[in-house]
């Protein structure tokens, strides 16, 4: 057997993947037929829709296998530092649309279905999204993944297969029920499953002492396993060649049943442990920003984690490799604090089971991790108690311990013993309860701290970490997000792609610097109208989309007013919603005849999460506020609200190029960045936003006049939090704002039912954590400058072309140039 793998091994073939099939209209067909035939088992005039999609999803993939291989063999050959993304969340979106752009496979594929009498974008319909993440987070990692790939920087992305991604989201009586997202019932094409890669998973049980001629180590032994089964996708390049990979894992037991049990008829028994382990990767834990100290998560964070280092570790990485040089062969980016167990993970390999010296193990582990926050919420930055910890993972803990016990003892010898600093700046938390705090083990391993645009990271040292911050001078840096052009503009936008294409060349595509090239065209009468065109042709394609979806219609004249991401308190969709109640009580108060307002369609879209019951009555309130507003003859054509419920990457992609104005309202400093704000700004919608994450560094590219600032800045928002804080009392100043919050109390939207949505206003009056009541004069009086703005189209379309034009920085292209100089140094990108 031996002589027989060598063979292979060497074979001329071995390593030259069989091409694919031609780039033809005929070629295609001929696979895609086969595909049909052979892999689906079905005749075209048997197949369904669903045959069809994936039979043409698996033809697409072998026009990017060869390629796939052929990366990965290079990158073994050349054993360059790489980057392995460690995230707990991939928001990918539809796969097939954007595995044709980088194929470039669109047109052949096109003709070629037509040929047989089949549309392709109703296969592209049929695709249901991978909903691996929850929202900015993990879009974020999904548009760095493809940048990466783009800019043929070596990078493997690990994370979860999740069975049932974020929840499905259905309105009931205008609450939100949510469904399970079943995302793989209809087959999953996209993956590749290694079930002989599985790597096994300890957790639990006790740790031990022994002997080890002369040296005493330290061993874990585990009370319990599961398996982590691999699954690879495909992470294309766009038009360059490059396939990278991203590995999710999914859990299995590891004996599938306890075969006497079952034999004894017990059978629920007899599958017990693998109900148990499967229920690690069975979800994605639908929390946004407040993580839930649940057992399950920190089980799911270090099998993933586990897996992943194992992985790289043990397969990855060529045999005989000296592990002391891992620094130059890899570097661990940690995506929030999700994945940070890794740090101990990692030092517990080198440490228990490669014999490294401690010190050795730790110099090396601390190159090999950086650290990105996401967040500056207090209530979001993970702790895990001592307790549970101990008791899952015995021997991270130690090790923590120990990691914790000698960085202490670096600040004392740089500071003293100054007690309150040293209990401040512990891994470990003493009260209320014993606990880890993982951004401070994330920053003590981290060889670089990033936040996420400019504010959030100056306010991530000086507010967060300062301690860490004056402790590592130069630990701490910005990378500011960016989103990928492929997906937010090439692909959202054909038609704008092909007017910017038409005037600029293809370029800006990987060098969206480039867009900057459109500026003068602003001045351009005829492309203005052109740009206008796209805009009014994208919201009837939008239209269409709604229409189909959720029976709505979006009228014609009406400026388009969207805000989508989650619901959260601190995005304020409430302060959205006291404007739109604002509106509605001037006209049918007569204060401003209906004619006179100028018309607008608000779009919402916002998933709460499962347990966060503030959130959810926000939902209700928008969808009762939408029923009446709706409803009522006296604003009928001036006002129109709309939620499709279930905002996703797929509806993203239909309403941001429909905008006219994008709200970005959260309160200044609460926001990390925003990743929302830059697509729609890329694709030529103003912004009505606060001086908060990103929105900071749009308003500062695309210049005051083509920004609608409003709200406190964060120092004023301090500033009132010091000077203590009381929204009754702009209730009480304010007639507008009076009379916005007196109509929702008075039941006005809720069939004169006035306890629906007193827990809101009494939240609001008394409470307030987000000051929505104290941003709210600004705000309308902001809300309408944008009026007469609207009233100006040419004026108004002058700044949207701008909006593009100046945005180019926001590409994570960009972000990944940044990460590469300032984190990972990496080879420098061709
Ligand atoms: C962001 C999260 C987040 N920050 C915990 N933090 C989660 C935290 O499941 N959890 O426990 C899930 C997500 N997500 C977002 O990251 C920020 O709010 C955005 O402002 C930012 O643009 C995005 C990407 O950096």
């Amino acid at each position: 057997p031996a002589d027989a793998a060598t063979a292979v091994k060497t074979h001329p073939l071995a390593t030259a993947p069989v091409a694919g099939p031609p780039t033809s209209v005929d070629g295609f067909v001929k696979e895609f037929l086969r595909e049909l035939n052979f892999g689906q088992g079905v005749t075209l005039a048997q197949s369904t829709v669903n045959d069809q999609y994936l039979a043409l999803a698996r033809t697409v993939r072998h026009y990017l296998m060869a390629r796939w291989l052929e990366t990965s063999r290079r990158q073994f050959e050349q054993q360059t530092k790489g980057v392995a993304y460690l995230s707990a969340e991939y928001l990918l979106g539809r796969q097939l649309g954007n595995a044709l752009l980088a194929t470039d496979l669109t047109e052949v594929v096109e003709d070629g279905l037509r040929s047989l009498g089949i549309d392709l974008a109703t296969l592209r319909s049929q695709e249901v999204e991978p909903g691996l993440g929850n929202g900015g987070l993990g879009r974020l990692a999904a548009c760095f993944i493809d940048s990466l790939a783009t800019m043929g920087v070596p990078c493997i992305g690990y994370g979860i297969r999740y069975e049932y991604g974020i929840f499905r989201q259905t309105f009931v009586d205008d609450q939100q029920v949510e469904q399970p997202d079943g995302w793989l019932a209809l087959g999953a094409p996209w993956e590749f499953p290694h079930p002989e890669q599985a790597q096994l998973i300890g957790f639990g049980g006790h740790t031990e002492t022994y002997d080890d001629e002369g040296v005493t180590r330290t061993r874990w032994v585990p009370a319990w396993d599961v398996k982590a089964l691999p699954y690879n996708y495909m992470v294309p390049g766009y038009l360059n060649g490059r396939v990278n990979t991203l590995r999710l894992w999914r859990a299995v037991a590891t004996d599938a049943f306890d075969l006497k049990i079952f034999n004894a008829g017990d059978f629920e028994e007899a599958v017990r442990s693998q109900t148990f382990a499967e229920n690690i990767s069975k979800v994605l834990y639908p929390e946004d920003s407040t993580p839930q100290g649940k057992e399950l998560r920190l089980q799911q964070q270090y099998f993933f984690v586990a897996a992943s280092i194992k992985n790289f570790v043990y397969d990855v990485l060529p045999e005989g490799f000296d592990l002391h040089e891992l620094p130059e062969r890899i570097i661990f980016q940690l995506n929030d604090t999700h994945p940070v167990i890794g740090v101990p993970e990692l030092m517990r390999v080198l440490v228990d089971e490669k014999k490294m010296d401690w010190d050795e193990a730790w110099a090396i582990t601390k190159q090999c991790f950086a650290y990105t926050c996401h967040t500056l919420l207090p209530e979001a930055l993970e702790v895990w108690s001592v307790d549970l910890l101990g008791r899952l993972l015995p021997r991270h803990l130690e090790i923590i311990y120990r990691i914790n016990d000698e960085f202490l003892a670096e600040v004392r010898e740089k500071f003293g013993d100054d007690e309150l600093r040293i209990r401040r700046m512990s891994i470990i938390q003493e009260y209320p309860a014993r606990a880890v705090r993982m951004a401070y083990l994330a920053t003590v391993a981290g060889a670089k701290v990033n936040g996420v645009a400019e504010l959030h990271s100056q306010l991530l040292r000086e507010k967060v970490l300062p301690d860490f911050d004056e402790f590592y001078p130069g630990k701490f840096t910005n990378v500011t997000n960016g989103v990928t052009p492929r997906r937010f503009l090439r692909l959202a936008n054909p038609a704008l792609s092909e007017l910017i294409t038409e005037t600029i060349g293809v370029g800006w595509i990987t060098d969206l610097e480039r867009l900057r090239e459109l500026e003068p065209y602003a001045e351009d009468e005829e492309f203005r109208a052109r740009f206008a065109a796209i805009k009014a042709h994208n919201k009837r394609r939008a239209n269409a989309v709604l229409l189909e979806r959720d029976g709505f219609t979006v009228p014609d004249d009406h400026m388009v007013d969207v805000m989508v991401k989650r619901l959260h308190e601190y995005k304020r969709q409430l302060l959205k919603v006291l404007h739109i109640v604002t509106l509605y009580d001037r006209i049918v108060s007569g204060e401003v005849a209906a004619a006179d307002v100028t018309p607008r369609t608000f779009i919402f879209g916002a998933k709460a999460a499962a347990g966060y019951a503030m959130a959810k009555r926000i939902i209700h309130l928008i969808n009762a506020v939408g029923s009446t507003v709706n409803a009522d003859p006296r604003v009928e054509g001036r006002l129109k609200v709309l939620f499709p419920p279930n905002y996703n990457v797929t509806l993203a992609e239909k309403v941001i190029p429909a905008a006219d104005l994008s709200e970005q309202i959260s309160l200044a400093g609460k926001e990390a960045s925003g990743t929302g704000n830059m697509k729609f700004a890329l694709n030529g919608a103003l912004t009505i936003g606060t001086d908060d994450g990103a929105n900071v560094e749009i308003r500062e590219l695309v210049g005051d006049e083509n920004f609608f600032l409003f709200g406190m800045s964060e120092p004023e928002v301090q500033a009132l939090q010091d000077a203590g804080y009381r929204p009754s009392a702009f209730y009480e100043s304010d007639p507008t704002l009076r009379r916005a919050i007196d109509l929702i109390a008075s039941g006005a939207f809720s069939g004169g039912d006035r306890s629906t949505f007193e827990p809101v206003v009494s939240n609001l009056l008394h409470q307030d954590r987000f000051m929505v009541l104290a941003d709210f004069a600004s705000y309308i009086a902001e809300q309408d400058r944008v009026d007469v703005a609207y009233g100006d189209q040419e004026q108004w379309t002058r700044s949207a072309i701008l909006n593009v034009a100046r945005t180019g920085f926001f590409s994570s292209d960009r972000s990944m140039v940044d990460y590469i100089d300032r984190i990972w140094h990496t080879p420098p990108v061709r």
